[in-house]
Order: structure tokens, then sequence, then C-alpha cells
């Protein structure tokens, strides 16, 4: 019988890949969504069937995470094999602007899981959304066993859920593990996040749209993958016989200056031309360097990251200037070509997008 899983976050970076992997995978897949007076499910779109039609096999149900009744009624009633908890308000700048609120979803939004998975009964596995921002401060390399000083509200709030998740794991017997996962990106990737800002800003840039991009600090360095790799991780992790935590990463760090050198040098632009400093973009604490030791996920989990750190700002400049109406320069979309030829198939298994309803998803009320 094929597998059911519940994924919060579905309609963000990371929820969206997941659905298709699992699509890809024969899984029968349900998707929480916030409701909302527009439309947020574009990345979705291509992967969507009507739920009327024989063989549907993508459900989306409204629900928020800071609101655990619909949570449980969606467990009790869903039944899934696998949760994949991806729902978070994830921008760290943000979070220091909305610190309760950050708390309230990206922490609290967690045990709203856990307890009612707990209460229902269900023997599910979960998988919770944890993040090297809680590592903070603690010096690189960082691995399983790194000491955590989160640095903002975000990294503060991830670091309760993952001890809710061992907490859960340990004292009621749950299957319930931690991803660690270092930053990783994409062409989903939302447009506030700095290497999305980039290659949009490129894109514009070449368009004749955009003159300048302003900025905060240059020097952070992170470990930056491609995302499509890291839920491959994820699922993994809810394949182990035993619930465990693990660390993804690429284990090469670069700063946000370095990454603006190869996006705008990939264009033929200098970039110290259009970037200027607004400090609304500094944070009041900072994490200087993230770099990940992913050697436990390389033995046991047999993950390895394929796509370098050039490769990816390549994939990332292609894929924003086809968005802004442009001819790509091509390197990009070769190398998923070359190294995706099997991601790129992932859609393969479900219809077209010709058969939404109304060109749009349909929420199962
Ligand atoms: P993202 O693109 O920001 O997606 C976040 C998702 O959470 C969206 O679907 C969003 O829905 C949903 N959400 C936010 N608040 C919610 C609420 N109150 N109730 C229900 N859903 C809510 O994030 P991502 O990059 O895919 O990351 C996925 C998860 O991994 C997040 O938990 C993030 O914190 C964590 N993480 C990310 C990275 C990374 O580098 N990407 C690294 C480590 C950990 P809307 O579409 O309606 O906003
Ligand atoms: O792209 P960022 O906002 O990502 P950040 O803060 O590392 O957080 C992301 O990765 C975490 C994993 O480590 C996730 F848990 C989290 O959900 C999120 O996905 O910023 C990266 C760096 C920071 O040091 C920031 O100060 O870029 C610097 N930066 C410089 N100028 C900027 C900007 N960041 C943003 N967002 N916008 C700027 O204008």
């Amino acid at each position: 019988m094929a597998k059911r899983a519940l994924i919060t976050g579905i309609t963000g970076q990371d929820g969206s890949y997941m659905a298709e992997l699992l699509l890809s995978k024969d899984y029968e897949v349900h998707g929480i969504i916030r409701r909302a007076s527009t439309f947020n499910t574009q990345r979705l779109d291509h992967v969507y069937n009507d739920p009327h039609k024989p063989g549907a096999r993508l459900f989306l149900h409204f629900g928020d995470l800071s609101s655990g009744e619909q949570l449980s009624n969606l467990i009790y009633n869903v039944e899934p094999n696998e949760i994949y908890h991806l729902g978070a308000q994830s921008h760290v700048r943000v979070s220091f602007d909305m610190p309760e609120y950050t708390g309230d979803t990206t922490a609290l939004g967690t045990t709203r899981m856990l307890e009612a998975i707990r209460r229902s009964g269900i023997r599910t596995k979960f998988y919770q959304a944890s993040s090297s921002e809680m590592f903070g401060s603690a010096p690189p390399p960082q691995n399983e066993s790194t000491p955590f000083h989160p640095r903002s509200p975000y990294g503060a709030a991830k670091l309760y859920s993952y001890w809710m998740t061992v907490n859960y794991r340990e004292g009621y017997g749950l299957f319930a593990s931690n991803g660690i996962l270092f930053n990783h990106e994409s062409p989903r990737r939302g447009e506030t996040f700095v290497t999305r800002k980039i290659t949009r800003a490129v894109a514009h840039i070449v368009a004749g749209k955009q003159q300048d991009l302003y900025l905060g600090n240059l020097d952070a360095k992170r470990d930056w993958g491609y995302a499509p790799e890291y839920v491959e991780g994820m699922w993994r992790i809810l394949q182990q016989e035993d619930a465990s935590d693990f660390v993804l990463g690429t284990g090469e760090e670069h700063s946000v200056r370095e990454f603006l050198e190869e996006a705008f040098s990939y264009a033929g632009l200098d970039w110290e031309r259009y970037v200027k400093t607004d400090p609304k973009y500094l944070r009041p604490t900072e994490v200087d360097c993230l770099i990940a030791d992913c050697a436990r996920a390389r033995h046991r989990l047999a993950w390895e990251p394929r796509i370098t750190f050039t490769e990816l700002v390549r994939i990332m400049v292609d894929a924003d200037l086809e968005a802004a109406g442009l001819p790509a320069i091509g390197e990009g979309n070769k190398i998923l070509a070359s190294k995706f030829h099997s991601w790129h198939q992932w859609n393969s298994s479900v219809s077209p997008a010709s058969q939404l309803v109304d060109g749009r998803v349909r929420v199962m009320e």
C-alpha cells in the first residue's frame, strides 16, 4: 500500500520540493496551508491534480501552526506514516522584529504537532526542521555534538523545538528526528533571503528594471547547498530504523561578498557598482560563520551533496534571468541536466498543470 505523508509548510521552498519528491515515490501527500485572501500555492501548481479526479495523490488542507485544534484533527484523520514538519516563521531578521510571533509559530507550533501525534495514538515518523542557526556563535565546523548558542529569536525558537523533539522521543517513544540543516537555496528560495535577493537583483539589473541592491553584512559566512538535495536527506532521515538527529550541509564556507562576486560576474557585471549598504538589514546579533561537518550523515544516510557553490549560484542566476523574461546564460541549466537528470523527472508522475481547478490548487475545506 502507498505510504501517506503529511507536510507542514508545503507552500514553502522545502515543502514544495518535498511534495514533489514524495509524489515521485508514489506517496499520497497531504499538506497544510494557511488561509489567505490570495493564492500562495505558486510553488505547487505544477504538481497539482484536481482531487476529484481518480488517481489524485496531493491533498491540501487549511490549518495554522498557531492553533493545535486543526493540527490534531488532521493528524487523526489523515493517519500519516510520515510527518515532515517544515512550517515556520523562517526569516532570521524578521524574528528580531516579531520575536513573540516567531516563538508561537516556530517553537510552540512544534509542540502542538508533537502533542497532536501523542494524543492521537497514531504510529508515525516525525521530522523536525531544525537549523544551523541553533549553533549561532559556536565555532565551526559544527556537528551533532557541538554545543548550541543561538543568536536570534528564530535560533532560540528552533532550539526549543529541537529539544521538544528529543523529549518526545525519549519520554513517549515517538519516532521523532531532527535534521539540523545548513542553508540551502534554489530558484524557489524566498526573495528576501540573501542568495535569492542577489540572484534576482542580477537578473533585474540585466533587464534594466533595477539600479541598486541594498544589503546588510557582507562578511557573514554560510555553508550554502542546493535545496532539492536536502529534502532527499530529510526523507532518508525518516527511512532509518531508529529516530536520531543529523547535520546536513556541504562542508564549504563562503561569504555574502563571495556570493555577490560569483553571481554578478557570471552575468558579466561588477557587483561593486550596484551594491549599497542599508543598516536595516543588519541584525542585533549576527551569526558569523556556519560550516557543516556532516560525516555522520555521509556514513549513516549515504547522503552527499553534489551541487557546488559556483554551480548553485549559476543555477539560481539562470532561473532568475528566465523569470525576468531573459534568456539564461546556460551554465546553470547544463549543470542541472547533467547532475540532476533524475530530479527533473520528479514531477513526471503527476498530471500537468492544465488539469488544475481554475488554473490553481484547490484546498480540501
Ligand atoms: P519557507 O520557504 O519560509 O517556508 C515556510 C513555510 O511555513 C511556508 O509554507 C509557510 O506558509 C509556512 N508557515 C509559516 N507560518 C505558518 C503558520 N503559522 N502556520 C502554517 N504554516 C506556516 O522556509 P524553507 O526555506 O522552505 O524552510 C523549511 C523549514 O526548514 C523551515 O522550518 C525553516 O525554518 C527550516 N530551515 C530552513 C533552512 C534553509 O536554509 N532553507 C535551513 C534550516 C532550517 P506561507 O507560504 O503561507 O507563508
Ligand atoms: O539569507 P539569510 O537571511 O539566511 P540566514 O539568516 O542564514 O537564515 C537562513 O538559514 C538558516 C540556516 O542556517 C535557516 F534556518 C533560516 O530559516 C534561513 O533559511 O542571511 C544570510 C546572511 C546573514 O548573515 C545576513 O546577515 O546574509 C546576511 N545578509 C546581508 N545582507 C543579508 C542581507 N540577509 C538578508 N536576508 N538580507 C540582506 O539584505
